[in-house]
């Protein structure tokens, strides 16, 4: 999964129609290195990151998400967690929902349970203004297991078929780096639920705390999380430096996939 970001920053002086073709050409290129999912987001969720308004984040990812379906046969997935935002972006063409609050906001369940298409469904432990001050866990993989466990049942209760969920754990989304760490060496517990598992640890600070690097110096460690997931039973990884993770994951499959 390649991440396309679509945030203030790709709406310099060009104006919209600028920002749409300048998105699909970025899109264009996370598809020529081998991504299988594009990942459309309009509303960062790094830590101390602000909130967007509905209808910020839909003026910034409906058109692009309409443009990449008509452009392209590579599923596009919307990184969102405002039901407006998820009903509009499978209108214009996605055919998966990333949401990071995992359907817990107003409305979200009821919206989704209409809508056919896989779910992602993220952990996270307060939201991303406060996630990074004290995390604290009894157990991180049994906590989040038992997140996991409700939602999925949320999800049920809805009329949602189960097959339809991928589970994440999210990295950095209100853990420490002891935290995620053990959320990586543990990975393959989630397998449990027999649902697909998502891995993001693409570039976050985990991997600078590691190396002691900033974020233009994070490939290598991007990478080797990306396998490391991979390698403990990870179906999706969400990266940006998508050709140097195909590679990776080449490589992978012809040793063990
Ligand atoms: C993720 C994810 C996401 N991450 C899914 N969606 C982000 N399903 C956005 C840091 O510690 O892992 N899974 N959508 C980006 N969020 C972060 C969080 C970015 C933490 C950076 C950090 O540096």
């Amino acid at each position: 999964m390649g991440v396309l970001n679509v945030t203030p920053d790709s709406f310099f002086d060009g104006g919209q129609s600028f920002a749409i073709a300048d998105a699909l050409q970025n899109a264009q290129h996370i598809i020529n290195q081998g991504a299988d999912i594009i990942d459309v987001g309009g509303e960062s969720t790094r830590p101390n990151a602000m909130s967007v308004a509905s209808e910020e984040e839909l003026k910034r990812v409906i058109p692009v998400v309409k443009a990449l379906a008509q452009a392209t046969n590579t599923p596009i997935s919307i990184d969102t967690s405002k039901p407006k935002v998820m009903i509009q972006a499978v209108k214009a063409g996605a055919s998966i929902i990333n949401d990071v609050y995992a359907l817990r906001a107003d409305g979200a369940l009821e919206v989704v349970s209409d809508l056919e298409v896989d779910i992602c469904l993220m952990h996270m432990q307060g939201v991303p203004k406060n996630m990074q001050v004290n995390p604290v866990y009894d157990d991180v993989i049994e906590d989040i297991k038992r997140f996991f466990a409700n939602r999925i049942e949320s999800c049920i209760t809805q009329g949602i078929n189960e097959n339809r969920l991928i589970l994440d754990p999210g990295f950095g989304f209100g853990k420490t780096l002891t935290h995620n760490i053990e959320i990586l060496q543990r990975f393959n517990e989630f397998k449990s639920f027999g649902l697909r598992l998502l891995a993001g640890l693409s570039r976050k600070s985990m991997i600078g705390e590691i190396l002691n690097k900033t974020l233009d110096k994070r490939l290598i460690g991007s990478v080797i999380g990306a396998i490391i997931a991979i390698n403990h039973g990870a179906d999706i990884v969400r990266v940006h430096d998508v050709a140097q993770t195909r590679d990776a994951i080449t490589m992978w499959s012809r040793i063990y996939g």
